[in-house]
């Protein structure tokens, strides 16, 4: 009998499907934002890079936590995975000071709790990486929560854990990419619990969606950091003018194709897999 997937969720750029009582189906559509705003142009190929990339680091990482992969599909986009009770809090880690960390940190000297030395700038590397968890929004941006807010939240002892996996995952994949020339500056996790009470890594991981990703060989704190694989787009949306509110503008062709080759460099650089092997069969990124 064939198999029916029903639609149980969009995000911006993904969409999530039931397929049974115990399994999702995570669909990565070439679909890109940029200030918070998808564009009406797509970047061929990008769904496929994330939904590999995110593979890739959950078979690198089940030692450190397990994760809710089950299977790649054929297309490369598709994700079938456990069914998980989530944790109601966005896990982050930011090895770097910037975006909303930057902010806080110049109206409050603070990140979440995390008091750091004075006459630090724009996306200045932290002494040590710091988990600074935020509550899920529905709809707009997750507020950055305290450390005793989110404790409240899922609990002292289920936190202390969330705390010292995620730091752990992003110390792992930060020195790899950095060897790798790619600076992983914060990210984001989800977090869900098994049926036996077991934490385990979701969604997506380590994806430049997920996550800041860096060109090491231009960083120079002081100021925002190029993007490694939305730069090209963000340049481009500068250039018109435009006001950062729906609809955003269509990409022309030259910057499809520079983004998609971004994408395609960062897979490469970070896997060590050609791109064309990750088409020909995604299951070369389990290892
Ligand atoms: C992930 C999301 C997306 C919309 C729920 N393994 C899991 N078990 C239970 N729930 C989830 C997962 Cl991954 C889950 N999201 C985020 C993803 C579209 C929302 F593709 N929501």
């Amino acid at each position: 009998m064939p198999e029916t997937a029903t639609h149980v969720g969009s995000g911006k750029v993904r969409e999530l499907y039931e397929l049974d009582d115990d399994r999702l189906l995570l669909v990565a559509s070439d679909r890109i934002s940029t200030f918070d705003v998808v564009l009406p142009t797509e970047i061929p190929d990008k769904g496929r890079v994330l939904t590999g990339l995110s593979a890739f680091w959950f078979a690198r990482t089940r030692e450190l936590v397990p994760n809710h992969l089950l299977a790649l599909r054929a297309d490369g986009r598709s994700t079938e995975c456990r069914r998980l009770e989530m944790l109601p809090l966005e896990c982050v880690v930011r090895g770097y000071l910037t975006g909303s960390g930057w902010k806080d940190y110049q109206a409050t000297g603070a990140v979440c709790g995390h008091v750091l030395a004075e006459g630090l700038r724009d996306s200045d590397k932290l002494p040590e990486p710091i988990f600074t968890p935020a509550t899920k929004a529905q709809e707009g941006h997750d507020e950055n929560i305290d450390r005793e807010r989110a404790a409240k939240l899922v609990g002292q002892e289920r936190f202390d854990e969330v705390e010292r996996v995620s730091l752990e995952l992003y110390r792992h994949a930060s020195e790899y990419a950095a060897e790798r020339g790619i600076l992983i500056a914060d990210t984001k996790f989800e977090l869900g619990l098994d049926e036996e009470g077991r934490l385990v890594l979701a969604d997506e991981a380590f994806t430049p969606d997920s996550s800041r990703f860096w060109p090491a060989d231009a960083y120079e704190p002081g100021h925002a950091q190029p993007s490694f694989d939305k730069q090209f787009v963000r340049d481009y949306c500068e250039s018109l003018g435009w006001d950062k509110t729906p609809p955003g503008p269509e990409l022309p062709e030259e910057v499809v194709v520079g983004t998609r080759a971004r994408y395609v460099e960062a897979f490469e650089r970070l896997t060590g897999i050609e791109f064309d092997a990750y088409l020909a069969d995604p299951d070369v990124v389990l290892g």
